[in-house]
This record gives C-alpha cells, sequence and structure tokens, in this order.
C-alpha cells in the first residue's frame, strides 16, 4: 500500500509538473554547499571548496520537489557555470554578506548570469547568508548593493539567512517556490 501511494505521489508530481530543476552558485566560500546540506540533511557539514558540483534532491517545499545543483564558485572554475544553465527553473545566488569587499564580484558575477539567453526570465531569490556575523551586512544593503532594482525581466527577491542554523532558508525557497510556479505557467 505504501508503495503504491508512493508511486502515485510520483507519477502526481510528474504529471502536475511540480518538479523543478534549481541552480545555486555565487562566489566562492558564500555558503552554497553548507545551505544544500542544511536542507538536505538538516545538518551543518564541514564543507571544502567545491570542485565541481553537488546535486541533492530535497524535500518537496510548497508540494514543489527541487532537484537543487550547487556548483563549485571559485574564480578559476566559474567558466563553467554555463554548462549548467539550460533548463534551469530557478536561481538560488548566494552572497556572503559578511564580505562588503567581494559585492562588487558578486554582482557583476550575477547580472552576467541573467543576460544569458538560458536564464532568460528566470526567477531568483539572493540569499543573503552569514546573517550570524557581526559585520553582516542586513538583506536591504545586499540589494542595493547589487543593484537589483535595475534588473528587469526577472521576478526575484532578497532574502536574509544563517546556513549554519539554517533560518531564512526555507522561508526564501518558499518565494522561490512561488515565483517558479509562475515562471513554469507562463
Ligand atoms: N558564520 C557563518 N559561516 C557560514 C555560513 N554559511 C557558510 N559558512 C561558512 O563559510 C565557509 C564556506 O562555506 P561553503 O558552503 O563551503 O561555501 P561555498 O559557497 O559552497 O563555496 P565554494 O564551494 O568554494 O563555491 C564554510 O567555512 C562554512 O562553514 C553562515 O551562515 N554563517
Ligand atoms: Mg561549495
Amino acid at each position: 500500500m505504501g508503495l503504491l501511494l508512493s508511486t502515485l505521489h510520483q507519477a502526481l508530481m510528474k504529471f502536475s509538473g511540480y518538479e523543478a530543476r534549481i541552480l545555486m552558485l555565487g562566489l566562492d566560500a558564500a555558503g552554497k554547499t553548507t545551505i544544500l546540506y542544511k536542507l538536505k540533511l538538516n545538518e551543518t557539514v564541514c564543507t571544502i571548496p567545491t570542485v565541481g558540483f553537488n546535486v541533492e534532491t530535497v524535500e518537496p517545499i510548497r508540494n514543489v520537489k527541487f532537484t537543487v545543483w550547487d556548483v563549485g564558485g571559485q574564480d578559476k572554475i566559474r567558466a563553467l557555470w554555463k554548462y549548467y544553465y539550460q533548463n534551469t527553473e530557478g536561481l538560488i545566488f548566494v552572497v556572503d554578506s559578511a564580505d562588503p569587499e567581494r559585492f562588487e564580484e558578486a554582482r557583476a558575477e550575477l547580472f552576467a548570469i541573467l543576460e544569458t539567453d538560458e536564464m532568460r526570465g528566470v526567477p531568483f531569490v539572493v540569499f543573503a547568508n552569514k546573517q550570524d556575523l557581526p559585520r553582516a551586512k542586513q538583506p536591504g544593503e545586499v540589494c542595493e548593493e547589487l543593484g537589483l532594482r535595475k534588473i528587469g525581466g526577472h521576478q526575484w527577491h532578497v532574502q536574509g539567512c544563517c546556513a549554519t542554523t539554517g533560518a531564512g532558508i526555507v522561508e526564501g525557497l518558499e518565494i522561490l517556490t512561488d515565483l517558479v510556479k509562475q515562471f513554469k505557467k507562463k
């Protein structure tokens, strides 16, 4: 019975299209892998810089099953990001809110992603991560520094979060889910 229900559930999810491919990008050490495994395992894992990618399917959020691709953000491997754009339905862009010296670099990378054909119209959530650190900038300030209001053609939201405690992550993804649903309807 359990198996039947789970098969039915999977079929329904497929039928209703309630699955989404989510890409998670951001500069190195922003906290992407920490976010991914907080979501997947509800644990704060000890990370090393990602060379390549991690991919996990996480528990459905508002009925949408997310497959999250977390791609390494070190300068030398950012050229590989473009190979993950195809079929992306939502973007998570993670920023270290306590590293304002790199906001400009983060802004340039985000704008470059959003300008590509494959990412046209894809909604995104900026996670203003590391809000636990004393010098972290507020999400509003991160929004200003990233020039998000200048971006047209994409629905977006800025969410303050702390990957190590998990605060704010589900809230941000609930909003991304709503944006992805609207995007998929189009
Ligand atoms: N204080 C604090 N540290 C965090 C937070 N999130 C991540 N970190 C730390 O930041 C460091 C980098 O985190 P990662 O998750 O490996 O960063 P990443 O974005 O995956 O980095 P790359 O794989 O190199 O692209 C680790 O030491 C984490 O423990 C947070 O919310 N608060
Ligand atoms: Mg990583």
